[in-house]
C-alpha cells in the first residue's frame, strides 16, 4: 500500500548530503537490508517519540514561551527523521517483503498526523505554528465587559454553557470564546501549505489522502465508508433533531428557535453543540428523575481521584491489573491554579511501556465520569500492546482506540452504579436513561463526520481559505442542522475554536468509535455474555471472559489490518452501524410517536 512518488524520491535525494552516505547501501536491495533497515528505523523513531512525548507533556501542563519551543523541537527532529527514513525507504520499493515488513514500510509513511517538509526551514516553521496555534487554544480567555477585568477560561465557558439556560448569556459566551480562534486563521493557512508540502514529499496528494490512508483500503473507499455508516444512523439522528427542536422552541419562542429551520448553535448545552447531553432536563421524556450521577458523585463525596478509581475498578473488575503507581504520581488530574495548561482530556504513555498517564481538569459531575472511563480506555489499549515493534504501537484503527473507554462507559448502567454503591436506588422507566445516552451518543454523530468533511476539502484544495468559515457552517448547517446564531464572516474563524483543528487531530475517529462502541458492546453482551434483555439494560462489569475478549484485540494493536481485529472481538468484519440502532430502538419508536405531525428536517 505505501505510495512512494518521484516527489518522494527527490526528498531523498534532497536530503541525502550527509555524511553518512559513504556508507550507504549500494547495489540491488536485498531483503536483509530491508528488514535491518527497518529495525534501525523503529529504534530511532521509539527514541524520538518518546523524546517528543515526554517535550509535548511538559508543555500542556505549562504552557510557557520556552516549553512551547521544546516542544517544537522535539517534534521538528521526530519529523525530520520520518521524512529521511520514508525518504530511504524507497529503496525498498518492488522488493518483495513478507506481510509484517511491508506493513511497516507503509505505516512509516503515514505515521504523521502532521508531516514536515525536507526543507529545514519550513519544518520548523510548520513544528512553530503547531505549537503556536495549541498554545493559543489552551491560553484562550474570555473577559466579558460586565465581569470588570475577570476573565473566563473554556472550563469556566464550558460549565455556563452547560447550565445557563439564558438566551443572551448563552450568546455571550459562545461569542466570547470565538474571539480566541480569529488569530489562528492565517496560521492555518500556513499550516495547511506546509503540512501538504510535508505529505506530498511522502507521495500522496495532499495531507487528507495520507490521514485517510491509515484504514486498510484506498481513501475514496474510506470515504465512501463514511458516507454509508452515516446514511445508516441518519434516520434516527433526524427524529432526535426533530424532537429537541421543538422542545427547545417550548423554551425559547418559535421566534428564536424556528419550527422548519436549524437550531441555533448556542443552545444545545454544550460550546460545539457537538453533546446535548447539557439539556437532558429539557429534553427527558419521562417525569421521573433520571440517574444523575453528579448528584450521586457528590453525595458519596467523591473527589477526583476517586473518580478514577472508579473507573479503574471497572477494568479491574474485567481481569485487567490496576494502573502503575506512577500513573497516581504523574497524571494531571485537576486544573492548576497557577500555570496555563492545555484542559483537554488526553491519554499518555510517555515511554510507550509502562508510564501511563491522564491529562484532565476533572470537575466533579457525570460527563467527566464518563471522559475519564474515555481516557482510561486508551491507556489500557497502551498497555496491551505494549510488547509490539513500534510501528505497531496503536489501535487497529484510530476510531478503535477512542472506542474502548467508550465500550467501558456503556456499561456504566443503573444497575451497576447500584452495584459499586454509587446509586441507592435506580429509577424505573427506561426511556430517560436512553435518552441521556441519545443526547450524548446520537447528538454526536454528525459533528464526528462533519469536522474532517471540512478539513478533508480544506486540504484538498476543494475549500479555499476566502471560504474557511462560511463553509464550516455550510457543513454545520448541511450535517447538524445547527446555525451559527449570529453573523459570521471570513474574519472569524469558528473552526479553531474546536481543539482538534488547532491541535491537528485527526476526528473521523471519534465518528467511527461512536459506532464501533455499540458493536462491540453488542457482541460482547450477546456473544459472551448471552444476556437476552435490551442492549441498553447490559453491563459487562465483572465479567472476566468479556475482558479477555476485550484484551484479545487490544494486544493485537496495529500489527494487522483492522477487520481481523474487529473480527477477533466482534466475528464481524465490517463496520456496521446496526448495533447503536438497535440499542437506541426503544427510544427511536418513542421519538417518532412524538414527532407526529411535526415537520422534521431543516
Ligand atoms: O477529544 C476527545 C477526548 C480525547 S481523545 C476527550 N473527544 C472528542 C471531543 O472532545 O471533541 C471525545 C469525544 C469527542
Ligand atoms: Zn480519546
Amino acid at each position: 500500500m505505501s505510495r512512494i512518488t518521484f516527489a518522494a524520491v527527490m526528498a531523498m535525494v534532497l536530503v541525502g548530503s550527509s555524511r553518512a552516505d559513504a556508507r550507504k547501501p549500494t547495489g540491488p536491495p536485498t531483503l536483509d537490508e530491508a528488514a535491518k533497515f527497518m529495525q534501525a528505523t523503529e529504534k530511532g523513531l521509539l527514541k524520538r517519540s518518546i523524546t517528543a512525548e515526554r517535550a509535548e507533556w511538559v508543555r500542556m501542563t505549562y504552557i510557557t514561551f520556552d516549553t512551547q519551543a521544546i516542544a517544537a523541537a522535539a517534534n521538528e527532529d521526530l519529523m525530520a527523521f520520518v521524512a529521511k527514513k520514508a525518504a530511504e525507504a524507497t529503496r525498498y520499493v518492488g522488493l518483495k517483503l513478507p506481510y509484517e515488513l511491508k506493513r511497516k514500510f507503509h505505516l512509516l509513511t503515514v505515521s504523521l498526523s502532521m508531516p514536515a517538509p525536507a526543507d529545514a526551514k519550513k519544518r520548523e516553521e510548520l513544528a512553530r505554528i503547531g505549537t503556536t496555534m495549541d498554545g493559543i487554544y489552551g491560553k484562550g480567555k474570555y473577559c466579558p465587559k460586565r465581569l470588570n477585568g475577570k476573565c473566563l477560561t473554556l472550563p469556566d465557558m464550558y460549565e455556563i454553557m452547560a447550565k445557563s439556560r439564558d438566551y443572551d448569556e448563552l450568546l455571550d459566551i459562545w461569542k466570547g470564546w470565538r474571539m480566541v480562534s480569529v488569530p489562528m486563521k492565517k496560521l492555518y493557512v500556513r499550516f495547511v501549505e506546509l503540512a501538504n508540502e510535508g505529505a506530498r514529499e511522502l507521495g500522496f496528494g495532499n495531507l487528507a489522502e495520507l490521514w485517510n490512508s491509515r484504514y486498510d483500503m484506498a481513501p475514496d473507499d474510506f470515504e465512501a465508508e463514511t458516507d454509508r455508516l452515516w446514511e445508516q444512523v441518519k434516520p434516527l439522528y433526524m427524529d432526535l433533531h426533530c424532537y429537541a427542536r421543538a422542545k427547545l422552541a417550548e423554551v425559547y419562542g418559535r421566534d428564536k428557535v424556528p419550527l422548519d429551520g436549524p437550531i441555533p448553535a448556542h443552545l444545545l448545552g454544550n460550546m460545539w453543540a457537538q453533546e446535548w447531553n447539557n439539556i437532558f432536563d429539557i429534553l427527558a421524556p419521562e417525569k421521573a428523575t433520571a440517574i444523575d450521577i453528579d448528584a450521586a458523585l457528590k453525595a458519596k463525596k467523591v473527589d477526583e481521584k476517586g473518580m478514577v478509581r472508579y473507573a479503574e475498578n471497572f477494568f479491574v473488575s474485567l481481569g485487567l491489573p490496576p494502573l502503575p503507581a506512577t500513573f497516581w504520581e504523574r497524571s494531571m488530574f485537576t486544573q492548576p491554579r497557577d500555570r496555563e495548561v492545555v484542559c483537554h482530556a488526553s491519554a499518555w504513555d510517555i515511554d510507550e511501556k509502562d508510564d501511563l498517564r491522564i491529562k484532565m481538569c476533572i470537575h466533579i459531575n457525570g460527563e467527566d465520569f464518563t471522559t475519564i472511563h474515555h481516557e482510561l480506555g486508551h491507556n489500557y489499549y497502551q498497555r496491551a500492546y505494549k510488547d509490539l515493534s513500534p510501528l505497531f504501537l496503536n489501535s487497529a484503527n484510530d476510531g478503535f482506540h477512542e472506542a474502548m473507554g467508550d465500550l467501558i462507559a456503556l456499561s456504566v448502567t443503573p444497575s451497576y452504579l447500584k452495584q459499586v454503591g454509587l446509586l441507592d436506588e435506580t429509577p424505573p422507566g427506561q426511556l430517560n436513561a436512553l435518552m441521556k445516552r441519545a443526547l450524548d451518543k446520537v447528538a454526536f454523530l454528525p459533528f464526528g463526520l462533519m469536522v474532517d468533511k471540512w478539513r478533508w476539502k480544506v486540504l484538498d484544495g476543494r475549500i479555499k481559505p476566502d471560504d474557511y468559515n462560511r463553509s464550516w457552517w455550510e457543513l454545520r448547517e448541511k450535517y447538524q442542522g445547527v446555525a451559527a446564531p449570529i453573523e459570521r464572516s471570513e474574519a472569524d474563524f469558528d473552526p479553531g475554536a474546536k481543539y482538534h483543528i488547532p491541535a491537528n487531530v485527526p476526528y473521523t475517529r471519534y465518528f467511527l468509535a461512536d459506532i464501533l462502541q455499540f458493536q462491540f458492546h453488542r457482541a460482547l453482551c450477546r456473544q459472551v455474555i448471552g444476556f437476552k434483555g435490551p442492549l441498553h439494560e447490559c453491563s459487562i462489569y465483572g465479567n472476566k471472559e468479556a475482558g479477555a475478549r476485550i484484551l484479545k484485540m487490544m494486544k493485537m494493536g496495529l500489527s494487522r489490518p483492522w477487520p481481523d481485529a474487529l473480527e477477533a472481538l466482534t466475528g464481524e468484519r465490517r463496520m456496521d452501524a446496526s448495533a447503536i440502532l438497535e440499542y437506541f430502538q426503544p427510544l427511536h419508536d418513542w421519538l417518532k410517536e412524538q414527532n407526529k405531525g411535526r415537520k422534521c428536517g431543516w
